[in-house]
C-alpha cells in the first residue's frame, strides 16, 4: 500500500458447492470467492482460481444475499468503498484459512468452464489484494508456471489434497494473440525463458513485464463479443459490462 492507489477489479466467482469447512454457510446466501485482477478483460481464459494454503481468510457478509470470502485486511477495505452493510466493521461469519477453500467448485464471470476448482498458489502475497487470484494461464506468465507445477508434479497434488480432476483436464485457453508470441504468450514466454517452478522469481518477473506490455498494447481477443479489437480498445468494455452485470465490483486500496 504506497502513495498511490491501486485499482482492482474483484471477480465474483461463485461456489456451486460447499464442501468441508465451508458447508456451515449452507442456506445463508450466494458464496463469492473475490478475485482480485488488473485484467478483466482474461476472464474468457480462466481454468482455475488460487488461495494460499497457510493464508488466513474470512467469508464476511456482503450486500444482500452476497457472502464475501477473502482475506481480514481486503473486507475492511472494501467496507470503506461502500460495498459492504457497514462501513469500518465488516462482519465476519466464518473464518478459513487457504486449504479449507482448496478444492471448492465455482462458476466464474466469462469461463468456457461449467466449472473450474480452487488451487494451490503458494506465492500469493496476503497484504495485496483480495488473497484470492484467478488464474489465466495463457496470459498470466505466475499462472501458467503454477499450473504446470500442479500438472507434473504429484506429489504437489498430494501434498495439498488435489484431485487430478481438478487440474488435469484444463487445458490453457487461447483467448488473445500478441504477433510475435501467438494466442497463449505466457506459454511461450515460460518455456522460451525455462521457467521450470512458480518459484522461478526472477525469470517470471521477466516474462511477466514482456507479457504484460505487449498484451495490453498488441494483444487482439480472439475469443467472445469482443474478438477482433485490440485490448486496449475494449479492456475498459469488458470490464464495465462485468460491472453492470454484477459480476464484478471495483477495488482500490
Ligand atoms: B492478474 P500487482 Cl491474465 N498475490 O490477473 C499475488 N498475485 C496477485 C495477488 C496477490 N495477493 N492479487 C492479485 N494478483 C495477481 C490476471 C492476470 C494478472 C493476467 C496477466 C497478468 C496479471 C489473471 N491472473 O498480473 O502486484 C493478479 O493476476 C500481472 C502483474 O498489483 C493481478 O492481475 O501489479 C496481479 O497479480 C496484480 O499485481
Amino acid at each position: 500500500e504506497g502513495v498511490n492507489p491501486q485499482e482492482y477489479t474483484l471477480i465474483k466467482m461463485e461456489a456451486v458447492e460447499l464442501p468441508g469447512k465451508l458447508a456451515a454457510l449452507q442456506g445463508r446466501g450466494r458464496v463469492l470467492l473475490l478475485a482480485a485482477t488488473l485484467r478483466p478483460e482474461t476472464m474468457y481464459g480462466q481454468t482455475n482460481c488460487w488461495a494460499l494454503p497457510d493464508g488466513d481468510y474470512g467469508a464476511f457478509q456482503g450486500p444482500g444475499n452476497e457472502i464475501y470470502v477473502m482475506t481480514a485486511r481486503s473486507a475492511l477495505n472494501l467496507s470503506w468503498q461502500d460495498r459492504m452493510p457497514v462501513e469500518g466493521r465488516p462482519e465476519l461469519l466464518l473464518a478459513l484459512k487457504g486449504q479449507d477453500l482448496i478444492g471448492v467448485p465455482l462458476k466464474a464471470p466469462n469461463c468456457p468452464h461449467e466449472r473450474i476448482y480452487v488451487l494451490p498458489l503458494l506465492t500469493i502475497l496476503t497484504n495485496k489484494g483480495t488473497g484470492v487470484v484467478t488464474s489465466v494461464p495463457s496470459d498470466a506468465p505466475d499462472d501458467y508456471a503454477a499450473l504446470m507445477d500442479l500438472k507434473k508434479k504429484e506429489p504437489m497434488r498430494v501434498k495439498f489434497g488435489v484431485k487430478d480432476e481438478w487440474v488435469l483436464p484444463y487445458e490453457v485457453i487461447p483467448i488473445i494473440n500478441i504477433p510475435g508470441y501467438g494466442d497463449r504468450a505466457a506459454q511461450t514466454m515460460c518455456e522460451k525463458l525455462k521457467v521450470q517452478s512458480q518459484n522461478d522469481k526472477e525469470k517470471l518477473e521477466e516474462a511477466k513485464k514482456e507479457v504484460y506490455l505487449k498484451g495490453f498494447t498488441q494483444g487482439t481477443l480472439i475469443v467472445g463479443p469482443h474478438a477482433g479489437h485490440l485490448v486496449s480498445e475494449v479492456k475498459q468494455v469488458i470490464k464495465e459490462e462485468m460491472i453492470a452485470a454484477g459480476q464484478a465490483i471495483v477495488y482500490s486500496e
